[in-house]
């Protein structure tokens, strides 16, 4: 069953490039509200665990030192079909394959620095909004 939530990171290149407010903006506009936010940035280990996943791909440590490299703003989002309407929002990976009107091909610079995350699943959403919030943050 559909949770109806979603979690999202603008990354550091996003905050870097001044762009938070616009996307946090494309956001709201799709319809997708607030459950919990912070300003933060992720520690080594942090941004380790978090991509665990993607530890024997060539471009892990590329990731890690990237995601580490300045702030971030988690949020965890909601919306009927949050996960794969957020995935339509944000658009592929590679902001050169993204959809006009997407925000990675809006605003990402690279096929690294992409702008946003979004969960992949239900599942993970919920793994990735608890990995970064307590249940007394999430509303
Ligand atoms: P996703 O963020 O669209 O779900 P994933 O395949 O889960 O894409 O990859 C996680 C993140 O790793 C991407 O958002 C991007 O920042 C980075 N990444 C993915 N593929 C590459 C690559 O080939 N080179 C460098 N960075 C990559
Ligand atoms: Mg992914």
């Amino acid at each position: 069953m559909s949770t109806n939530r979603t979690f999202t990171m603008l990354k550091p290149d996003a905050l870097e490039s001044g762009q938070a407010g616009n996307i946090i903006q494309m956001i709201l506009d799709a319809g997708f509200s607030i459950k919990a936010m912070k300003y933060t940035r992720l520690s080594e280990d942090q941004a380790k665990k978090f991509y665990e996943v993607h530890a024997e791909r060539p471009f892990y440590g590329e990731l890690v030192e990237y995601m580490t490299s300045g702030p971030i703003i988690a949020a965890i989002l909601e919306k009927e079909n949050a996960v794969a309407d957020f995935r339509t929002l944000i658009g592929a990976t590679n902001p050169a394959d993204a959809a006009e009107g997407t925000i990675r091909k809006k605003y990402a610079e690279s096929l690294a620095k992409n702008a946003v995350h979004g969960s992949d699943s239900d599942d993970n959403a919920k793994i990735e909004g608890e990995f970064h919030f307590s249940a007394a943050e999430i509303f």
